[in-house]
């Protein structure tokens, strides 16, 4: 496995240039002077994307400029787009929205909303052909030290599939070259991305989408999500209330669970954990959170324990029809004889990184480096937490000086209505989010729509800047938070829209079911020309979203009729056998 490593964001950034240090030369300038071969440990490649100019040219010093050639190197997407061109004007006098802002609307629906009016507006699609398509201005510069063999003329291949959505097909762009996709030995992505800001929370979805609408729906693609904490500590930083942070958590964790053919998996760390571990300092948990990871990207793999990405995604997801929580627990030791079951005790009883309850994993895989012994592991971990042995799946490197291990547990959640009362369970964290959002979009319902309060001073320009909605753009978000009936005051999520979604989710965690994200949502609907069955369909996408909506109201019905217990992604497969 080969990673191609893409931050997103304040904190992705911040976290990526922690696997990004360079091996061989502490020195940029001594590395650019003899044109040393920039090498990071495991020989990871990375790119940073982010929003915020200031944050990526003033503030930091560890990425350069891609734009110059500089590696490793920020992004910025959005600067593809013209300022005053034809389809940046169309796009805000049709809908409001400003695509070159810089990222200071804390929410995860405003990308959201970009990418699909990207994805459904034929207006906005035409004007994106003229500017887009037909000179091919996406293309990146060449990237210093990297492969960059062009496999399209215009470097642009997603377009002749479908219509160019230009900001998210240039991030598609900078990093494909690096995969085994585009030429690169790269086999497998791993996004990183803080939830709770907005940046990283609203590019996450539609950058994976970009990837699997080119039909790459087989390439690994995982993402490791550091949820945003309680309380206000954040806050000025971040400028912005909890409650807040918690909605745009939510929205993309709620986007990509619900993805069913998007990330391979989704390895949540909860930065209350964390911040609690380093009392409250963020650069100690960034390299806590690589040093973490280095048992799954790190290392050389054992003789004949070397699987590529393609491997370990396929059995991160297998049998599932939703993309997969990953909860990690951590641990090292001193190189000791026969290590692997205090190993495992410890990194059960100190290790977790997201609240959990590890015995209703239903699989696991345990990333090592060392001397460790697969079937010591197997044998430990099976008798700590009763799952069986054939569920666990070890894999080894060689190590440095400690003993590592990193275990994976997949959805280790449900079953247990009492769950969400107890502290340090995913039910009971996932419960506090979603009523925190609920919380503040009762409160605050006016900043769904960004009237009033988003506004701030351009650093560039000088202008105060804030949003303003149009009709249009108004109208879909009502419809997509507060359903086809949109907002009444009294009847807040009482009919379908996210609001109703996340009251849903919430009292599936209470109830102990799982999953607890069922259904994809959507702002912007696909016209249905051919079936002519417009507005039928509202928030679905395509025969997968179609397809889990049948299995949801399957697996009620059974469930109604007791055929099937109420919790478990397999219900339908376990129903299947009970109805042949
Ligand atoms: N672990 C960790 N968490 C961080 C760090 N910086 C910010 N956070 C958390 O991440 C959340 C989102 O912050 P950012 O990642 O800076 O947000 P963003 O993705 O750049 O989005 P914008 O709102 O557009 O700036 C914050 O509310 C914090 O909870 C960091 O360096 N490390
Ligand atoms: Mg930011």
């Amino acid at each position: 496995m080969k990673l191609c490593v893409v931050g997103i964001g304040g904190a992705g950034g911040k976290v990526t240039m922690e696997f990004m240090e360079n091996e061989d030369l502490d020195s940029r300038l001594a590395a650019s002077i003899t044109k040393a071969e920039y090498i990071t440990p495991g020989m990871i490649k990375g790119i940073w994307l982010e929003a915020d100019k200031n944050d990526a040219k003033n503030l930091q010093h560890f990425f350069g400029d891609f734009n110059k050639g500089a590696y490793p190197g920020f992004f910025i997407p959005h600067d593809v787009i013209e300022d005053g061109s034809d389809l940046h004007v169309c796009v805000r006098e049709r809908y409001g929205y400003d695509v070159k802002k810089q990222g200071f609307v804390r929410d995860a629906q405003y990308l959201k909303a970009i990418y699909e009016i990207f994805d459904t507006d034929s207006q906005i699609q035409e004007l994106a052909a003229k500017e887009f398509s037909l000179n091919g201005n996406l293309e990146g510069p060449e990237q210093s030290g990297q492969k960059t063999e062009k496999t399209e003329p215009n470097g642009h291949s997603s377009f002749s599939k479908q219509a160019p959505n230009p900001i998210f097909d240039c991030a598609w762009n900078v990093i494909r070259p690096y995969t085994t996709l585009g030429g690169g030995d790269c086999d497998g992505i791993l996004f990183i991305v803080s939830f709770g800001g907005g940046t990283g929370t609203g590019f996450i979805n539609p950058i994976i989408n970009n990837i699997r609408n080119e039909g790459k729906s087989d390439y690994p693609v995982f993402v490791l999500g550091i949820l945003t904490e309680t309380g206000s500590f954040a806050d000025r930083a971040q400028n912005s209330k909890e409650g807040r942070r918690d909605l745009a958590a939510i929205s993309a964790i709620y986007d990509l669970l619900t993805k069913s053919n998007g990330a391979n998996g989704v390895i949540l760390v909860d930065n209350q954990i964390l911040l609690e571990l380093f009392e409250s300092d963020y650069t100690a948990a960034n390299k806590f959170i690589y040093k973490m990871m280095r048992p799954m990207v790190l290392g050389r793999n054992y003789p004949g324990e070397t699987p590529p990405s393609q491997a370990i995604a396929h059995n991160f997801t297998q049998g599932l029809l939703r993309p997969p929580i990953f909860v990690p627990l951590y641990a090292t030791l001193t190189r000791c004889k026969n290590p692997e079951e205090e190993l495992i005790r410890k990194a059960l009883a100190e290790g977790r990184l997201f609240g959990c309850t590890p015995e209703d994993a239903d699989f696991a895989v345990v990333f090592c480096r060392g001397f460790i012994d697969s079937d010591k592991i197997r044998q430990a971990l099976s008798a700590q937490i009763g799952i069986d042995e054939d569920k666990i799946w070890v894999l080894r490197k060689m190590g440095e000086v400690d003993d590592e291990i990193l275990i994976m547990l997949r959805n280790p959640y449900g079953g247990d209505a009492q769950a969400y009362t107890r502290q340090r369970t995913l039910e009971n964290r996932f419960c506090e989010v979603i009523s925190k959002a609920l919380q503040y979009m009762d409160e605050n319902v006016e900043d769904l729509f960004y009237e009033g309060k988003d506004s701030r001073k351009n650093p560039d320009s000088g202008k105060e800047e804030s949003v303003k909605l149009t009709e249009r753009a108004k109208q879909a978000l009502d419809k997509f938070y507060f359903g086809k009936n949109g907002l009444t005051r009294d009847n807040l999520g009482k009919t379908d829209g996210f609001v109703n979604e996340l009251q849903e989710a919430e009292r599936r965690l209470q109830n102990g079911e799982k999953p607890f994200f069922l259904s994809p949502m959507r702002i912007y609907q696909r016209e249905e020309k051919e079936s002519g069955d417009k507005g039928k369909f509202d928030n679905i996408r395509g025969k997968d979203e179609i397809s889990i909506i049948i299995d949801k109201r399957v697996r009620e019905i059974l469930a109604e009729q007791g055929l099937i217990p109420k919790t478990g992604q397999d219900s339908v497969r376990s129903a299947a056998k009970i109805l042949e």
